[in-house]
């Protein structure tokens, strides 16, 4: 079974990618199966190395959205790629806005080794 650490490289990492092209969440979306059963409305795809992703687990603590967990905020800007459903989109049609973003990324992290699970936010 897939672990909460893996759904998380899954549908949140692509170091060696980049946003160059309108059609990346329209693609990617589909490729890291994220438009099955359903289109998820809003991911973030961070392009960075992904030691550089879980070092944020040590970096900036601050609480998340929920007003209840604990989640951590990158201390450096990270190259991102926001993908949102666009509103005429009907499943299985699930197209795609692509937004490319420098952001400080703030994420949720669990276990040991203690690794984001969850991407909360950009700021
Ligand atoms: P997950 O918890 O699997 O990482 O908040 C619901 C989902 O939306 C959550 O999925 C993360 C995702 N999301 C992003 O990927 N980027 C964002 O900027 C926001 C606000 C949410």
């Amino acid at each position: 079974k897939e672990s909460q650490a893996m759904k998380f490289l899954r549908q949140h990492m692509d170091s060696d990618g980049s946003s160059s092209s309108p059609t990346y969440c329209n693609l990617m979306m589909q490729h890291r199966n994220m438009t099955q059963g359903w289109c998820k409305p809003v991911n973030t795809f961070v392009h960075e190395p992904v030691e550089d992703v879980q070092a944020v687990c040590f970096q900036k603590k601050i609480s998340c959205k929920d007003g209840q967990s604990i989640c951590y905020q990158s201390n450096a800007r990270m190259n991102i790629t926001d993908c949102r459903l666009t509103g005429n989109s009907k499943y299985p049609n699930c197209t795609y806005r692509t937004s490319q973003k420098e952001r400080h990324i703030i994420v949720a992290c669990e276990g040991n080794p203690y690794v984001p699970v969850h991407f909360d936010a950009s700021v």
